[in-house]
């Protein structure tokens, strides 16, 4: 049996995906949402209970160095399988919803973190012309591309890329989303720094739904927090963080997604990226119940 409590790599993380859909075919199914640059299949865990439906989006990894959320994203794909029938809320949510969870969204970088450089973040596709390699995938997407809060030199951790869309594993995103047409919540799960983020980062131009995503994020992070006192800092990305330009979040509520949000997940910098794998459960768990608190939000208000 898959063991929570500890990290594992990529094949590992493959296996247990396909066993998750052959153990719970009627309400699991893998997607091959496209191709990374070197070839590895992009895989989305769906979780449905009826054709036609609206969808929320998770995703983790995109930072191959945040080990704490592709291992979360395990656990919250056990969670989900266990608790529908179970949990009446959850159960409701995907009696209306599907959700999407595409847990391994950098899975070249991932691989590298185990073979090569534990603390590698971008992608591994070569940039011609340097030899340094690969793009940042929180700053290739097409919303303020280029902008301040990004790097045009191919040797920063925030090398924007090309141009928008240019890595495989961002594009296939966008092709989903856009073909998808009606996801409703869109979450981009990072770490570390306990953050829950909203639009935007590329502008200090509040979005339209300010007020609405400030309210559900002080829910949110007071939900996270009751389970083991862990304090989350919440807000847009530009007056929370730091400037950032292409990033997830600010593309997809563009899009029409408006519950977008982005968690940093634990620590504050103790561990940082290497956080020690006897948290990994109560981090899960304690993300869980702010998951939670965004789709019965988004339930209500679709
Ligand atoms: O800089 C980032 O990409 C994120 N922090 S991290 O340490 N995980 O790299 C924060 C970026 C805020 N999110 C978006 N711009 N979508
Ligand atoms: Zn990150």
């Amino acid at each position: 049996d898959f063991v929570y409590t500890a990290y594992h790599n990529l094949s590992e993380i493959y296996s247990f995906i396909n066993m998750l859909v052959a153990e719970n075919r009627k309400l699991v199914s893998k997607i091959v949402i496209g191709r990374s640059y070197k070839k590895r299949p992009l895989n989305v865990l769906k979780f449905s209970t009826g054709a036609n439906r609206p969808g929320i989006w998770i995703d983790t990894g995109i930072h191959s160095r945040e080990w704490v959320t592709q291992a979360s994203g395990t656990w919250f794909a056990k969670k989900i399988v266990k608790d529908y029938k179970r949990d009446p809320v959850l159960t409701d949510i995907l009696n209306n919803y599907d959700i999407f969870l595409e847990i391994v969204t950098n899975p070249d970088g991932f691989a590298f973190t185990h073979s090569k450089n534990r603390m590698w973040r971008k992608t591994r596709k070569p940039n011609p012309g340097s030899k340094c390699v690969g793009v940042d995938p929180n700053r290739n997407w097409d919303a303020g591309f280029g902008g301040a809060g990004s790097s045009g030199n191919p040797c920063s951790e925030t090398y924007r890329g090309p141009r928008a869309n240019s890595e495989s594993e961002v594009k296939a995103i966008v092709d989903f989303v856009k073909s998808h047409g009606k996801l409703k919540a869109f979450v981009s799960i990072h770490s570390y720094s306990q953050m829950l983020l909203y639009p935007y980062g590329y502008t200090r131009t509040p979005a339209k739904d300010n007020a609405e995503l400030n309210v559900l994020a002080k829910r949110t992070v007071s939900a996270l927090q009751s389970l083991y006192n862990t304090r989350y800092r919440y807000g847009s990305i530009i007056t929370t963080i730091y400037q950032a330009s292409g990033g997830t979040i600010d593309w997809t509520y563009n899009q029409g997604i408006k519950y977008s949000y982005t968690f940093e997940l634990r620590d504050t910098g103790t561990y940082g990226f290497l956080l020690p794998a006897d948290q990994i459960v109560p981090t899960a768990e304690e993300t869980w119940l702010a998951l939670m608190t965004i789709m019965k939000h988004t339930r209500k208000d679709p």
